[in-house]
């Protein structure tokens, strides 16, 4: 069995202790992650101290040459991860899975290699002149979720190292292979100490947050961790990047065309089986076209291919992890004791997290299914009277990451966006981000935003330079 390491310094590092990570959709074993301990977790963030000092130094054409050489490799290795990512995280090779995963992290890689940040003069008259430089932070310590592991790692990493932080990533201890793995083929063209990872669950996560010598944190996954993140973080007082999930709602206005959404609404709810923050998790739809819209997504749902992802023909994997399986499950099955529709699709195999694509008709705000984040395939589709009440009830819950508006009147959808309290509001299109345009959450769905300059800036600390003339 292969034994996987972490790379600090840029080289392996030899682990006491293992984990064995299993396939979620045969049960088979991947390989071997190491478990760190706290003191390596110092000796990472150690070590990505020293580097900092001379990657800071470092030229910004240097800078971006080297994030250039960082897409090659991405791209050259761009199969090897995808089938690890399937083996791993579940999502099929084929359709949106791994190797559209892949894609979004060579994107992701080559927009910050062309962005700057210059100097900035921000005031002047005869007598001054005020110039903001954008100076790196330090030390950033990067917390990722198991849903999308490669593409939410190079969203932490590449824009810090852009600006001339060290990272210390850990990926989560659900999928930790991929992430190691393209961390050490990263390192081959990144200067020693760069680029380092520790791995392990919480405990180590938690000493990586609180560490005292850490300068910015980037989070991904839950808000019960984020909280604790925000208090770990009072030893560093190191500014974070909070992305804490949602639970999305999506509108579909009277009178919309049906059958011209359903795939845009499909894959916008069961991407990765709907293991996505930005995905949709409540879909309400006017009385008058309901039975038109479940029918379109039932005939979506129907065709679609389960199973190993490793087989090209499956566009919809299992869930990633038990916890995720036993989530989902139970949600659908309050739904069913509490008199919802539950409509199921698919064939799925007997072994695995497989779940069948399913709907949940006869729903209403209130009920489990809809006002907790079920993460999974399964989507509420619930009826409304009036706009003004469907807004209200995307609007009622805490979350606010994502939210869509679908109709055929795109003067008509923007009015009702720009009602909708979200991080992004996207139109006839769900969870469509782009590495120029910002993306974070409003209330309890976290705060800061990654991506374009905005992602950059937010990696930086502000140095102003004030000249007396
Ligand atoms: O999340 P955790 P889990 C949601 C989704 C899911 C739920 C739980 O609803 O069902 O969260 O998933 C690390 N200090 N999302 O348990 O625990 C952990 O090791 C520092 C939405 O996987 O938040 C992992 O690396 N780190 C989400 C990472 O936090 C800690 C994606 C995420 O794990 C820590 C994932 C601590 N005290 C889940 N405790 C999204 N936003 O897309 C854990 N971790």
């Amino acid at each position: 069995m292969q034994t996987y390491s972490n790379s600090v310094n840029g080289q392996a590092v030899e682990a006491a202790d293992h984990q064995e990570i299993l396939n979620p959709a045969t049960g088979d074993s991947i390989g071997l992650a190491p478990i760190s301990t706290e003191s390596d977790v110092g000796f990472a963030v150690n070590t990505a101290r020293k580097a900092q000092l001379n990657w800071a130094r470092v030229s910004d054409q240097e800078k971006r040459d080297t994030i250039v050489r960082v897409t090659r490799v991405l791209e050259e290795n761009s199969e090897y991860l995808a089938e690890l990512i399937t083996r791993e995280q579940g999502k099929p090779l084929s359709g949106p899975g791994s190797r559209f995963e892949m894609q979004a992290c060579v994107g992701w890689t080559q927009v910050p290699a062309a962005l700057e940040l210059p100097p900035e003069i921000v005031y002047e008259d005869e007598e001054r002149k005020d110039v903001l430089h954008r100076v790196p932070l330090g030390v950033v310590a990067a917390i990722a979720p198991w849903n999308w592991p490669l593409m939410i790692a190079i969203w932490q990493i590449i824009p810090s190292i852009r600006m001339g932080n060290t990272v210390v990533i850990k990926p989560s201890e659900y999928t930790p292979i991929a992430t190691l793995e393209m961390v050490r083929l990263i390192n081959q063209v990144l200067p020693p100490g760069v680029l380092n990872t520790v791995s392990g669950d919480g405990r180590i996560g938690a000493a990586l947050t609180s560490h005292p010598d850490i300068d910015k944190i980037m989070f991904t996954g839950s808000e019960a961790t984020g909280r604790r993140i925000i208090e770990a973080s009072t030893r560093s007082l190191a500014p974070i990047t909070l992305e804490l999930g949602g639970n999305d709602a999506a509108i579909v206005l009277p009178g919309t065309d049906a059958d011209a959404i359903a795939e845009g609404l499909f894959w916008g709810a069961f991407l990765n089986m709907g293991q996505t923050c930005a995905c949709i998790k409540r879909l309400y739809v006017h009385d008058s076209d309901y039975e038109a819209v479940v029918n379109a997504l039932s005939n979506l749902a129907q065709q679609m291919p389960i199973g190993d992802g490793m087989d090209e023909k499956n566009l919809i994997g299992p869930l990633q992890n038990e916890m995720q399986y036993n989530k989902v499950k139970d949600l659908v099955a309050d739904a069913r004791a509490n008199g919802c529709e539950v409509m199921e699709f698919g064939t799925i195999p007997d072994t695995g997290y497989f779940l069948p694509l399913t709907l949940v008709g006869n729903i209403r705000d209130g009920q489990r299914l809809v006002d907790e984040e079920q993460f999974g395939p399964a989507l509420p589709v619930i009826r409304y009277q009036s706009l003004d009440e469907a807004v209200a009830s995307a609007n009622r819950l805490d979350a606010g990451l994502g939210a869509s508006v679908w109709a055929d009147d795109l003067e008509q959808a923007q009015q009702v966006a720009v009602r909708l309290e979200a991080g992004t509001v996207w139109i006839n299109q769900h969870g469509a981000i782009h590495p120029m345009v910002p993306f974070g959450g409003n209330k309890a769905s976290g705060y800061g935003v990654e991506f374009g300059l905005e992602g950059l800036k937010a990696v930086t600390q502000p140095r102003v330079i004030s000249i007396k003339k």
